[in-house]
C-alpha cells in the first residue's frame, strides 16, 4: 500500500489546525499508520531538507522546522502521495486554492502550515528518517476491505 510522509510544521501546531488537517484526510480515505508530535533536532531538519542545501533560504527553513514542536506522520492508501499533495496546494498559500490546506490556513511561503512528501523516493526516505518500522501499524485486511 502507497504511504506518505505529511508534517503539520510549528505554525500549523501553533494554529491549532492538526486536528483539522487529521481529519481532511481521514475523511478522504486514507488510513493514519504512524503520528507523534515531536520536536525536530538540527540534524534531522538539515538532513530531511537536504535537497535544499544550497537554496539561500535553507538557514531559515532549518531554524523554522526546529522552531517548535511539529506533528509527523504517515498515511497509506491509493495514490496518497499526489493525492495529499493536492489537498495541501500549492507550496506559496498566495497561489494555493480555496479548499486546500495552505488555501485555507497559509499566508506565507516560509510558514505554509505543512509539509508532504513529493515523489515514492522522497516519502521512503522521509519515513525512514522520521519513524522506526516498529512504530507503523498493520490494519487488518480484512476490516478495511
Ligand atoms: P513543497 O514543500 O511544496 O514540496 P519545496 O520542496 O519546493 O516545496 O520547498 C520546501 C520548503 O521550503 C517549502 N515547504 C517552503 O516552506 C520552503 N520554501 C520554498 N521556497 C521558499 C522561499 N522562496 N523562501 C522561503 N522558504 C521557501
Amino acid at each position: 500500500m502507497e504511504k506518505t510522509f505529511l508534517m503539520v510544521k510549528p505554525d500549523g501546531v501553533q494554529r491549532n489546525v492538526i486536528g483539522e488537517i487529521v481529519s481532511r484526510f481521514e475523511r478522504k480515505g486514507f488510513q493514519l499508520a504512524g503520528a507523534k508530535l515531536m520536536s525536530i533536532p538540527t540534524e534531522l531538519a538539515e538532513q530531511h531538507y537536504g535537497e535544499h542545501k544550497e537554496r539561500p533560504f535553507f538557514g531559515e527553513l532549518v531554524d523554522f522546522i526546529t522552531s517548535g514542536p511539529v506533528f509527523a506522520m504517515v498515511w497509506q492508501g491509493e495514490n496518497v502521495i499526489s493525492t495529499a499533495r493536492q489537498m495541501m496546494g500549492a507550496t506559496n498559500p498566495k497561489d494555493a486554492a480555496p479548499g486546500t490546506i495552505r488555501g485555507d490556513f497559509g499566508l506565507t511561503v516560509g510558514k505554509n502550515i505543512i509539509h508532504g512528501s513529493d515523489s515514492p523516493e522522497s516519502a521512503v526516505r522521509e519515513i525512514g528518517l522520521f519513524f522506526k518500522e516498529e512504530e507503523l501499524v498493520e490494519y487488518n485486511k480484512n476490516i478495511n476491505e
